[in-house]
């Protein structure tokens, strides 16, 4: 059977929902001033890290199981932090390294060392650009930004255009996805111009369910904003969803004496579950402080939360695959199963639109789940139950399934 009509990912789209996890990470000068939306007139003399380590903040990612890196290079104040040709308001004018230091450059040579693909934000919305209401002078300022960014630090994995404070703003996204296509045209683009991926639509991490991937008009559920709209023609169809949150509750900076607002461990795994569990990445954001380095309280939990997610699925009970409306899954033994993982190949698009599944009990097959999308990954928590084996039924899809992965576990025993 033909697959024409289903909408696929591009190769880079695949790469980038395999690696479910990412890292944010908000430094800058609202991190010197006790904030999270600086106007832009803070003094570029109170950015001064004592310790900056970016090797510490990859090294952290690395160990967590974080796939990817995003940096801040300027948030809506305005302050750069590279070396930036196209404003005196960067790191050139701050105390740090008397003025010739480079957070993004050092930033990008620990993603590489530790062979994780590196990441920019950068805020269409700027605060302290005097040009900023001169619609054509700010767009030759930003690609200029954007073109220094895409050109100096080796391969961008994504670009993250954030739309706050942009509200009825018009940029010039034809000549800004154009720098982008030119220079990284690997980069995935989150949220504006020509996208490819979409913010879920909310700051929690979480993605509703289904989280379909694609912005199909045939698809169940359109989870799309008058964002939309705006969008330039050749988005492409198939639109995986990013959820981005902070681990310190609604902040996204460091500010003092906020270690309470990190978020419990069980809040962290909600989130996983459903982020992650629905098909989603989850970028979840970290906080340098005034040192420059990620404060200990932070890297616990997040090396603890990082731990319970491998002990919880790095052995299944058992796994299977095949292309087949009908998977069993043989556990040899009774065991107790409480999730179940599904995936589907999403290379060849998202087939399937709903299913059941079974366990066998009493010499007969009883349903303990249902679902609807699959896509990249599916993570079903399901009552306890004792089996030896499990059945995968697809009762709905559009062409043939392609499961690349059914598989059960314990996560009680970890
Ligand atoms: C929002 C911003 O306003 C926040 O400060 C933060 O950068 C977050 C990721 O996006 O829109």
């Amino acid at each position: 059977m033909g697959n024409n009509d289903l909408a696929l990912p591009s190769k880079q789209q695949v790469t980038w929902q395999n690696f479910e996890l990412g890292f944010y990470v908000h430094f800058g000068m609202n991190t010197f001033c006790d904030q999270e939306w600086g106007d832009g007139t803070d003094s570029p003399n109170k950015f001064n890290p004592t310790a900056l380590d970016t090797r510490q903040w990859v090294r952290l990612a690395k160990k967590a199981g974080f796939q990817y890196l995003v940096l801040t290079a300027k948030h809506h104040d305005g302050f750069c932090l590279w070396q930036t040709e196209t404003t005196e308001y960067s790191v050139k004018s701050s105390p740090w390294k008397r003025g010739k230091g480079d957070v993004v450059q050092e930033c990008a040579d620990s993603c590489a060392e530790f062979d994780i693909p590196f990441g920019i934000y950068l805020s269409p919305w700027d605060r302290h650009e005097p040009c900023y209401n001169n619609k054509e002078a700010y767009d030759d300022f930003y690609c200029q930004q954007l073109t220094e960014l895409l050109t100096n630090y080796g391969p961008i994995v994504e670009v993250w255009f954030d739309g706050a404070g942009s509200e009825n703003r018009e940029y010039d996204w034809e000549r800004i996805i154009g720098i982008v296509k030119k220079y990284q045209p690997d980069a995935m683009i989150f949220n504006m111009g020509q996208p490819t991926i979409r913010w879920v639509g909310n700051e929690d991490g979480v993605a509703p369910y289904p989280c379909w991937n694609t912005r199909e008009t045939d698809s169940k559920i359109s989870m799309f904003t008058d964002q939309e709209a705006s969008w330039l023609s050749g988005t492409p169809k198939w639109l995986p969803a990013e959820c981005d949150v902070p681990l310190r509750g609604e902040h996204w900076f460091w500010h003092p004496n906020d270690e309470h607002n990190i978020r419990s461990i069980e809040n962290l795994l909600d989130i996983y579950y459903r982020s992650v569990g629905h098909g989603a990445n989850l970028l979840l954001n970290v906080t340098p402080d005034m040192r420059g380095l990620i404060p200990e309280a932070d890297s616990k939990s997040l090396l603890k939360f990082a731990k319970i997610i491998q002990d919880r699925f790095t052995n299944p009970i058992a796994q299977t695959e095949g292309e087949t409306s009908e998977l069993i899954l043989n556990l040899v033994d009774e065991k107790e199963v409480d999730t179940v993982i599904l995936k589907e190949d999403i290379e060849h698009g998202e087939r399937v639109r709903q299913y059941i599944i079974e366990s066998w009990k009493d010499n007969k097959w009883e349903q303990i789940c249902e679902g609807t999308a699959i896509g990249h990954k599916r993570i079903q928590q399901i009552e306890p139950v004792k089996t030896k084996m499990l059945r995968l039924r697809v009762v709905e899809y559009n062409y043939e399934p392609k499961i690349i992965e059914f598989s059960c576990f314990n996560t009680k025993s970890s």
